[in-house]
């Protein structure tokens, strides 16, 4: 499967957003990853719809927006509307998460379930023909900088095994501490889609291109 390779927005410069986007553009990501939270369903804040529709202006790089918010179906025509290609929402953020993914499917957008380190598999058994790409967090949601939950490694595989049972081919995403050392375990388990923070391309020594072509050869060496 092509391995996509997908910036995450909050580790971005914010007083120089365009000229970081610009850097990306020319390093070829995929998508570019919007962590979204409400500061209940995580501990944390970060960026609204605004941010999104603005950038939407800037770039025509797929956007991947992650809803780590309660109610999430409450916003996810805001999410869509103002840009989003992806969206993906956690089944502990709504009491009806069907209906949340087959509302992002009428929107046009591409439906995607996100599952904490702790979420069972066994929840995709019911939901699994409204999705179009799993997230695995590798850390628990909130922050980055934050370091690999090992159990979650096994637990791509697992994924990965289901989905062949399934005679499905579909996107599986890491998310959290997708650094150049582990992004090549996490790929080997059967990852696709690596979100890039902190421990990989928004770092004080290397470049942003600099950290997407080192990536890029790690990957190839799997
Ligand atoms: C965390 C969020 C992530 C982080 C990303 C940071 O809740 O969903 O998308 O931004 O994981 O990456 P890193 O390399 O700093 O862990
Ligand atoms: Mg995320």
């Amino acid at each position: 499967m092509k391995i996509k390779l997908v910036p995450s927005i909050m580790c971005a410069d914010f007083t120089d957003l365009e000229n970081d986007i610009k850097e990306m553009e020319k390093a070829k990501v995929d998508y570019l990853h919007f962590d979204i939270m409400d500061g209940h369903f995580v501990p944390n804040f970060t960026m609204g719809v605004d941010i999104i529709r603005s950038i939407r202006k800037i770039t025509d790089i797929p956007f991947d927006t992650h809803l780590m918010i309660y109610n999430s179906e409450r916003f996810i025509e805001q999410f869509a509307r103002a840009g989003s290609d992806i969206i993906s929402v956690h089944p502990e953020s709504s009491l009806h998460i069907q209906k949340s993914l087959s509302m992002i499917k009428k929107l046009g957008v591409k439906p995607a379930i996100a599952l904490n380190p702790e979420t069972p598999l066994s929840i995709l058994d019911y939901i699994i023909d409204d999705v179009e790409m799993i997230l695995v967090m590798t850390v628990n949601p909130g922050f980055a900088g934050q370091r690999v939950i090992p159990s979650t490694i096994k637990k791509i595989k697992d994924l990965r095994n289901k989905l062949k049972g399934y005679g499905l081919e579909i996107d599986v995403e890491v998310d959290g501490n997708v650094s150049f050392k582990n992004a090549p375990k996490m790929v080997k388990a059967g990852a696709n889609v690596l979100v890039l923070g902190t421990s990989s391309i928004f770092r004080e020594d290397i470049s942003i291109q600099k950290g997407i072509e080192e990536m890029r050869r790690k990957i190839i060496k799997i």
